[in-house]
């Protein structure tokens, strides 16, 4: 309920109200909240107010509106932490969900010279190039894009990759993953990415870029990835030195 008596803004009431009903599973996963008019006369408040607190918590990714449709309570996003240098593989599996890819591409191409560069390799050295979607319980996550020396892994497989790139370097090619360097930016979904990944054209897109290297310190991949901003928030730890 709101307190009109209260220094908060109404409209900021009503964003807790509702996330408190979100978290009480009041109102589930996919549920339709009411309409404007149904909460402008619950809270005694303008549909004006009730707009703008439905306009804040879509933006915040809590809810999503459907044109024609009404309002629906979006899944809870997937916390990454930034600290650890995992795979999609056992992210999706610390969190009890089951990791699969479809495979769009595995080539052997010339290296484009930002990725031998990346790589360390000679120019135009062979490497693959493997565009996978990563889905987390059938549900479309990420596009990513891999670039890795053939060189380095002369017998990497399409089946290879259909499981963990990751678990292929530890356990079959018996490398250490050191480090990773890594990019986040914002971008927007074009159509073929967002037909890939489910979404609307235009939707918030984490882009994400990493170079891994083994302990040695020898580059062995570099990543261009595409993260669905609905399912995906990431999250650090910072410390005051
Ligand atoms: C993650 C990494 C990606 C890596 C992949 C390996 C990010 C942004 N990207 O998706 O760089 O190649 O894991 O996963 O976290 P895999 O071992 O399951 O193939």
């Amino acid at each position: 309920m709101v307190d009109k008596k209260s220094p908060l803004p109404m409209y900021y009431q009503i964003e807790e109200d509702l996330k408190q009903r979100i978290a009480n599973q009041e109102y589930k996963t996919s549920d339709m909240i009411p309409s404007e008019r149904e909460l402008s006369e619950a809270f005694k408040v303008s549909r004006m107010t009730v707009r703008q607190a439905i306009t804040n918590l879509v933006n915040e990714g809590v809810l999503y509106r459907e044109k024609g449709r009404g309002t629906f309570v979006a899944e809870e996003k997937i916390e990454q932490p930034l600290q650890g240098l995992t795979s999609f593989t056992e992210d999706m599996k610390a969190r009890g969900m089951e990791a699969s890819s479809r495979l769009l591409t595995f080539e052997v191409m010339r290296a484009p010279s930002d990725i031998s560069r990346k790589l360390e390799i000679g120019e135009e050295a062979a490497v693959y190039k493997i565009q996978r979607i990563r889905y987390a319980d059938q549900k479309p996550m990420a596009v990513e894009t891999n670039f890795l020396s053939v060189d380095m892994f002369p017998d990497l497989s399409e089946e290879t990759v259909l499981g963990s790139l990751y678990s292929y370097v530890e356990k079959m090619k018996k490398q250490t993953i050191g480090k990773a360097h890594q990019m986040i930016e914002a971008t927007t979904a074009d159509q073929s990415l967002a037909d890939l990944l489910d979404i609307p054209v235009d939707s918030a897109i984490l882009s994400i870029e990493r170079h891994s290297s083994l302990s040695d310190g020898t580059p062995f991949e570099v990543v261009k990835s595409s993260y669905r901003a609905d399912r995906y928030k990431f999250i650090s730890d910072i410390y005051r030195t």
